[in-house]
């Protein structure tokens, strides 16, 4: 397993667009226990593809408060959403240190693939419901700041921008 560099905002290669998944074999099982090893260094509860540079429809995720249980979606789909919405609190990997309220489906049904190639159905609510539409949006170059205003959003980039090359002289 290896550790792989997470992509920060406002990189550009944050907005490509995730290709699906043409077979689950090898190199993709190797890309999940890779991206599941990421996630849990970070301690993040979950990880979209696009995150670490690779353009392909793959989220791992692990909302559990032991972090035991991983959980792997390849070509997810939402084939059901409520009409109720509900605003919670989001975070990203991508933004470090940066936490806003977003407003999404209280509750999805999304239909994908295992890290075994067999399909299966996740009914979400919660904090599960939240964090696979926030992944989702990643697969199709989408970043949870693009729901906040355009004043937040510039002030973001320019934090982390300022943050970044802090970084880089150190
Ligand atoms: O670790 C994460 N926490 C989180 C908290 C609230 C809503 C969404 C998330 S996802 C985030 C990890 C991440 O950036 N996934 O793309
Ligand atoms: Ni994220």
């Amino acid at each position: 397993m290896a550790k792989l560099n997470i992509l920060r905002y406002p990189d550009p290669r944050l907005h490509t667009v995730a290709k699906p998944v043409a077979a689950v074999d090898e190199r993709i099982r190797r890309l999940v226990d890779d991206m599941l090893e990421t996630m849990y260094a970070a301690e993040g509860v979950g990880l979209a593809a696009t995150q670490v540079d690779v353009h392909e429809r793959v989220i791992v995720m692990d909302t559990s408060g032991e972090r035991h249980s991983p959980l792997v979606l390849i070509n997810p789909e939402i084939i059901a959403r409520s009409t109720e919405l509900a605003v919670a609190e989001e975070g990203c990997l991508s933004v470090p240190q940066i936490y806003d309220k977003v407003e999404r489906h209280a509750r999805v049904t999304v239909r994908a693939l295992g890290r075994d190639g067999a399909p299966f159905d996740l009914e979400a609510e919660g904090l599960v419901a939240v964090c696979v539409q926030h992944e989702m949006d990643h697969l199709v170059g989408k970043v949870f700041v693009e729901y906040l205003s355009t004043l937040k959003r510039e002030r973001i980039r320019t934090k982390m921008l300022k943050k970044t090359r802090e970084e880089l002289r150190r």
